[in-house]
C-alpha cells in the first residue's frame, strides 16, 4: 500500500488514502487556493499575490522552478538500487514512499514550467529530463550528485537534505507567484514524513549502534553493527553537504530573490497565511544587517556585517541548523538511554559551518569538525578521521548487504526495529484503515 493526499484544505492539511502500488498515480496537488492572498515580504509586500508569471519575474522564477524540480529525480536517481539491501519490510515500503513522493514533486515543479512560462519553461522542462544524478549531464545542486550506496546515507539524505527542502519549500511557500506558493505548501506535507523517516532512521542506527556498543565493550564492528564513530563521519559528511545547499551567506541572488517577492523568510506567515506577520514589521528588509565571518586567503580575519536582504541564504540555514541540532540531542538521549547513565564521551554532534564547505565563505577554508583552521595538507592527510573513507563505505555495505531481509517481522542486525505499534501496522499484511476512501484521482 502507498498513502496518497484524496484532499487538500486551504490551511494545506491533507487527507490521506491508502492505494494499492500499481494504482498511485501522480496528481499535482496545490493547497486550495484563499480568497485574496496578499504577499507578505520584499517590494510587493501587501499587493495581491500574482496567478500569472509578471514578465520582469520570468527568468528568475524559472531558475527557482527548475532548481527545485532538479532535486526531485535527482534524489530517485541516487537512491534507486536500495531496494537491494533493504534492512527490513518495513523500511523498504518507506522508501517506495519517499520515491514516488520526490518523483510526484518532479511531475508538479515541471507542470508549472509547462502552464506558465511559455516556450522557456518547456524548453528548461526537458532539460530535467536529460540531466541525471552524478552522470555526465549532472544535476544542478552538489548533494544531488552525491552517490547513496548505503542506507546509512539514505537516513542521513532524507534527515538532512530533505529537510534543506522543507526550508526552501518553506521560503518558496510564501512566493508573490500563487501557482508556486501553493503547490510548494502541498509538497511540506508529504515532506513531513521524508524528514519522519530520516530522523528516526539514524535514531534506529544510533540506538542499536550503542546496544552493541554495550554488548561487546566498544567493539562494535565484532558483532557486525555500525559503530558510532561511523556513524558520526556521515553526520559530518551530510551535514556540509547539505549546508551548501542554502548556497552563499552573502548573495546577491538572494537578495533579488527576496526584494521581488519571489522567495520569502521562513515561517514568515505560519500564524496565519493569509495575512501579513506581526513579527516582522519590516517587510521590505531594507534596514538591518547580519555578521558573518569575513575570511581572506582561507584564514578567518574578523566579522563583517552583510546587508540584511543579501543574508537571506544565512538566516535561512540559522533555523536549519537549530532545527538539526535538537534531533541529534534526541539520538544523544537514546545512547544515554541505553548506558542508563550520561555517556557524553560517546555523544554525536553536528560539525562546525566551516568544516568541509564548497559553497559560500568557507569554501576555501579547511577546518576540522571543531572548525580549527589548517592547513590543506594537514585537512588532506587526517581527511579519513571525518569522513566516511573507502573502507568505511566497502564495511556498511557489506553490512547491510549480509543482513538484508525482507521477511515480516524480522530487521537487520545494524538498526533497532521502529517503535512497536508503526512495526506492526507497516510489514505489509496490514490493509489501510477500514473506511478510508479508495480513490483514482
Ligand atoms: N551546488 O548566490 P549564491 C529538496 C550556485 S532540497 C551547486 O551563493 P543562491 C529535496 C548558484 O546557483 C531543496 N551550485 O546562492 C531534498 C549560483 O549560480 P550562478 C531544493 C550552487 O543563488 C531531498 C552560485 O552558486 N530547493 O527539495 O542564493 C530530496 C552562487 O549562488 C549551490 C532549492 O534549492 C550548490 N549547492 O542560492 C528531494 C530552492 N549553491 O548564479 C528534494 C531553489 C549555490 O553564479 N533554489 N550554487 O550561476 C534556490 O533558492 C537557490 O538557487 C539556492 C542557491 C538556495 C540553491
Ligand atoms: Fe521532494
Ligand atoms: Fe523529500
Amino acid at each position: 500500500w502507498l498513502r496518497t493526499a484524496v484532499s487538500v484544505d486551504r490551511e494545506g492539511w491533507a487527507t490521506w488514502g491508502f492505494v494499492k502500488m500499481p494504482d498511485y498515480l501522480w496528481g499535482i496537488f496545490l493547497a486550495e487556493q484563499g480568497p485574496e492572498r496578499l504577499i507578505g515580504f520584499g517590494d510587493h509586500a501587501g499587493s495581491v499575490a500574482w496567478q500569472t508569471v509578471p514578465g520582469e519575474y520570468l527568468v528568475a522564477l524559472l531558475r527557482l522552478v527548475i532548481t527545485q524540480g532538479d532535486t526531485e529525480p535527482a534524489s530517485v536517481e541516487q537512491q534507486r538500487l536500495l531496494g537491494r539491501t533493504a534492512p527490513s519490510l518495513f523500511d523498504l515500503r518507506g522508501l517506495y514512499q519517499v520515491n514516488v513522493e520526490e518523483a510526484r514533486h518532479l511531475w508538479a515543479l515541471a507542470y508549472l514550467a509547462l502552464r506558465y512560462f511559455g516556450p522557456r519553461g518547456r524548453e528548461e522542462a526537458e532539460g530535467l529530463l536529460e540531466r541525471r544524478s552524478g552522470g555526465e549531464r549532472p544535476r544542478i545542486l552538489g548533494a544531488f550528485n552525491q552517490p547513496i550506496n548505503t542506507w546509512l546515507d539514505y537516513f542521513m539524505f532524507t534527515m538532512f537534505t530533505d529537510r534543506d527542502g522543507k526550508f526552501q519549500l518553506d521560503a518558496l511557500s510564501q512566493s508573490g507567484f500563487d501557482p508556486l506558493a501553493r503547490t510548494c505548501r502541498f509538497m511540506l506535507t508529504e515532506e513531513a514524513h521524508h524528514l519522519w523517516i530520516g530522523a528516526t532512521g539514524v535514531e534506529r542506527v544510533v540506538r542499536r549502534s550503542a546496544e552493541l556498543h554495550k554488548q561487546t565493550d566498544g567493539n562494535v564492528r565484532s558483532a557486525r553493527g555500525i559503530d558510532l564513530a561511523t556513524i558520526q563521519k556521515h553526520i559530518n559528511l551530510w551535514f556540509s553537504l547539505s549546508l551548501d545547499l542554502f548556497g552563499g551567506e552573502d548573495s546577491s541572488n538572494a537578495a533579488a530573490f527576496f526584494g521581488n517577492s519571489l522567495k520569502g523568510r521562513y515561517s514568515e506567515l505560519k500564524t496565519d497565511w493569509h495575512h501579513n506577520d506581526e513579527r516582522y514589521p519590516d517587510k521590505t528588509v531594507m534596514e538591518g544587517a547580519h555578521v558573518i565571518e569575513e575570511v581572506r586567503d582561507g584564514r578567518i580575519v574578523g566579522n563583517k556585517e552583510v546587508q540584511l536582504r543579501r543574508a537571506m541564504n544565512a538566516l535561512l540555514v540559522g533555523h536549519y541548523r537549530r532545527e538539526c541540532e535538537r534531533l541529534v540531542e534526541q539520538w544523544n538521549r537514546e545512547i544515554d538511554d541505553v548506558f542508563g547513565e550520561r555517556r557524553p564521551d560517546l555523544h554525536l554532534k553536528l560539525p562546525s559551518d566551516r568544516f568541509h564547505r564548497h559553497q559560500g565563505i568557507y569554501q576555501t577554508v579547511f577546518a576540522d569538525p571543531d572548525g580549527n583552521i589548517l592547513s590543506r595538507e594537514v585537512w588532506e592527510a587526517r581527511r579519513d578521521e571525518w569522513l566516511p573513507n573507502p573502507a568505511d563505505e566497502e564495511y556498511v555495505k557489506g553490512v547491510e548487504a549480509e543482513q538484508q531481509t525482507l521477511e515480516s517481522g524480522k530487521v537487520a542486525n545494524w538498526i533497532s526495529p521502529p517503535s512497536s505499534g508503526r512495526w506492526k501496522g507497516a510489514m505489509g499484511k496490514n490493509p489501510p484503515p477500514e473506511g478510508q476512501p479508495y480513490v483514482i484521482l
